[in-house]
């Protein structure tokens, strides 16, 4: 199992000054950040990024949306990574997400939903490679 998992910092956080509240709770949850920066993506870098829901009807607000403003993008290190963060984060779905995740406390809706985190292992890699060059990453 991998120990890295990598996750978006959506533009409705950043838009609201949620960015270093998110960062603390990952943080205090035994994230480490090996690399960190702040991007507007591209319409291309969101549709690629996003290439797996282009089927998906909601896959062009996504994209719209996700390129509505800056982002912040990172790699994590942990033990159980991916299952770690994605537990952090909560459900989709910010009105079903747990009490206490990311999602649950600075989600707006389905689809604004705060923060981004990869699915598994394999996607974590590719999702990091987008990115990163292995270069800037370090703990
Ligand atoms: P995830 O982010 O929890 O892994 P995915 O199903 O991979 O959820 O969807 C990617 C992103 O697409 C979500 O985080 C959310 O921003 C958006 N999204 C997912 N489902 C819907 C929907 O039903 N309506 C609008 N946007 C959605
Ligand atoms: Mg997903």
């Amino acid at each position: 199992m991998s120990n890295r998992t990598f996750t978006i910092i959506k533009p409705d956080s950043v838009r609201k000054g949620n960015f270093g509240k998110i960062v603390s709770r990952l943080e205090e949850q035994g994230f480490r950040i090996l690399g960190l920066k702040k991007v507007a993506l591209t319409q291309r870098q969101a549709e690629g990024f996003y290439a797996v829901h282009s089927e998906r009807p909601f896959y062009k607000d996504l994209v719209s949306y996700m390129t509505s403003g800056p982002v912040y993008v990172a790699a994590l290190q942990k033990e159980g990574a991916v299952a770690s963060l994605r537990t952090a984060m909560g459900a989709t779905d910010p009105k079903k997400a747990d009490a206490g995740s990311i999602r649950a406390e600075f989600g707006e809706s389905i689809e604004q939903n705060a923060i981004h985190g990869s699915d598994s292992d394999e996607n974590a890699k590719n999702e990091i490679a987008f990115f990163f060059a292995e270069s800037e990453l370090s703990d």
